[in-house]
């Protein structure tokens, strides 16, 4: 019976909604007059350039990606993005900065044998 008590707690916790609460969304949950904020992120073997930003909550970000070298991804799961990033083209990605928090994002498309460290985070205040 104590067993079957442990099992349901992950199960309360989904209902609870708690395990659906992320820093960052989609750009469809912003309200209309979020404010908008640029930023740009530059990706290159094996890194993006900033490794980290920093937003305010309430804040729809507007983010421009650029690879330099080879056809980098970035995916940012929380928001729902994943996105090819080619050399020599602008991409550009919105979301939104629900609450406080941080959420991680990564490359997305196998580059060379640094791919898997190729990552940084983005921080809502
Ligand atoms: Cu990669």
């Amino acid at each position: 019976m104590r067993q079957c008590l442990i099992g349901l707690i992950p199960v309360l916790l989904a209902l609870s909604g708690c395990a659906a609460q992320h820093a960052l969304v989609a750009a469809s949950a912003a309200p209309a007059d979020a404010p908008a904020k640029t930023l740009t992120i530059i990706a290159r073997k094996y890194h993006f350039t900033p490794k980290e930003i920093v937003v305010k909550r309430g804040t729809l970000v507007r983010l421009t990606l650029k690879s330099e070298d080879v056809t980098h991804g970035f995916a940012l799961k929380s928001a729902g993005i994943n996105v090819k990033l080619p050399p020599g083209q602008t991409v550009e990605v919105t979301f939104y900065a629900s609450q406080r928090g941080e959420e991680g994002f990564a490359c997305s498309n196998f580059c060379g044998i640094g791919h898997l460290a190729m990552d940084g985070r983005i921080i809502v205040q």
